[in-house]
């Protein structure tokens, strides 16, 4: 079969590089910290960014074609299978993660979009074998059919609550099929415009009950992988349900589902919420419930989810030092849920933008082990806490103390309680140190 990218295969070339489709950072054989980079990377492509956004906006139409050549429709799915798969191959990335309706198209019934799918699956299958590709993580799109348009499983409209599990079962069994070790649940619409239209409390039973079904269902047809919620603050809906990840933690929880579910943390859905990337990832590695992360970054001029690809290295450096200091990605990775720009509308700019990310990656993982093995940072935080190593904190951290006991002890103390700087400034020149060396 003739190439669809009139590019070679992407090597590492070092720092001094000048070639545009080489690697500067990213050695993936190269072990760091015990691991090859790949391995501590899993690095993901996203197919509805890099196989079908076409840069189309509120404003205008597409910038790139994504048919590949090709004109009837189900001829340019297969086709997006193809140029997939020689993509990530040329660039060296071993995992995708997909929607249902980004591999197959809808037709005009459940049943043909399901036979659609049906002669697209065994094609990606036999693709994933000739060229060692995993799928991340599957998904499916309940929120782009009008029929969603208020919400999947908690819509006010009980059958399209019905069609999206029916959506959910396949792209379930999909996944299964691909071996994906990841199943995500974004909640697109899963949110509301207004509450004045709007029962919260069935919504969230709703939402909770549709998960328990999907986890069911999951564990019947022997999904083995990890399910995982995407949490989001907005956008589409003015207000997501699965707002951040301590959102998601108490709703787990309080619906008993938090054994079921990780996080699937994406950086410009953590900074929509107000938070950093880091923040998130913090979050859900002390609750262990850190699961996957969608690497993109947004623009902090811009209040919307502009998906870029990640460049920023003081963020890609801080989410590794986070990642790797919590042991690494088990079923999780680092899936590219980013489009290139809608001016930069080639297929070069397809290649450009991932090794764009894949190097800042890279040059995270590489600082992030630096931060460790210099301990500067790790040294400060733990003295900086030692007061409940010893005396009246150690009584707290192990429970003995009461609010009588530690009363009593307050009234001993003598003279001003400060505490000692946080020595901030200090702390963030030791990271400049250690990544500009
Ligand atoms: C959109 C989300 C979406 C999920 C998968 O903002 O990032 O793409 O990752 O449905
Ligand atoms: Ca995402
Ligand atoms: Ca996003």
């Amino acid at each position: 079969m003739n190439e669809i990218f009139n590019i070679k295969k992407v090597e590492y070339e070092g720092p001094t590089s000048k070639n545009p489709f080489a690697f500067k950072y990213y050695d993936p054989e190269k072990v760091i910290a015990g691991k090859k980079m790949k391995d501590h990377l899993r690095f993901s492509m996203a197919y509805w960014h890099t196989l079908c956004a076409d840069g189309t906006d509120m404003f205008g139409v597409g910038t790139i074609n994504k048919s590949f050549g090709k004109q009837e429709v189900m001829e340019i799915y297969k086709q997006k299978v193809y140029a997939a798969f020689e993509l990530m191959s040329k660039l060296g990335i071993e995992y995708f993660c997909f929607h249902d309706k980004d591999i197959a198209p809808e037709g005009d019934s459940l049943d043909e979009f399901q036979s659609n799918l049906d002669v697209i699956v065994p094609i990606i299958k036999e693709q994933m074998k000739k060229y060692g590709i995993k799928l991340l993580w599957g998904t499916a799109n309940c929120f782009s059919n009008p029929r969603y348009m208020h919400g999947a499983s908690t819509s006010c409209a009980a059958d399209s609550f019905a069609y999206a599990a029916a959506q959910v079962k396949k792209a379930l069994e999909i996944t299964v099929e691909l071996g994906g070790t990841g199943y995500v649940f974004w909640g697109g619409r899963e949110g509301y415009e207004t509450l004045l239209n709007t029962n919260m409390g069935l919504e969230n039973d709703n939402y909770a009950r549709f998960l328990k079904m999907a986890v069911e269902y999951g564990r019947k047809i022997g999904f083995k992988g990890d399910f995982y919620i995407e949490p989001k603050p907005k956008e589409p809906t003015k207000h997501q349900y699965d707002f951040d990840t301590a959102t998601v933690l108490a709703f787990l929880r309080k619906y008993g589902l938090e054994k079921d579910f990780k996080m699937n943390i994406e950086a410009n859905h953590a900074t929509l919420a107000g938070h950093t990337f880091e923040h998130e990832l913090y979050l859900a590695t002390i609750n262990n419930a850190f699961g996957s992360v969608d690497a993109n970054q947004g623009d902090c001029q811009l209040g919307w989810d502009t998906d870029q690809f990640p460049t920023n290295v003081y963020e890609t450096t801080l989410a590794m030092y986070r990642i790797i200091k919590a042991g690494g990605f088990t079923n999780g990775g680092l899936n590219f849920d980013a489009k290139a720009r809608r001016g930069s509308n080639t297929y070069d700019d397809l290649f450009l933008s991932h090794i764009a990310g894949m190097d800042a990656f890279a040059l995270g993982l590489i600082n992030a082990c630096k931060l460790i093995e210099d301990g500067r940072l790790d040294k400060f935080v733990n003295e900086r806490y030692a007061s409940y190593n010893t005396g009246i904190g150690a009584d707290i951290v192990s429970g003995k103390a009461t609010l009588e006991s530690l009363a009593e002890y307050a009234h001993t103390l003598k003279g001003d309680l400060i505490p000692e700087s946080g020595k901030q400034e200090y702390l963030e020149s030791i990271l400049n140190s250690v990544i500009f060396g």
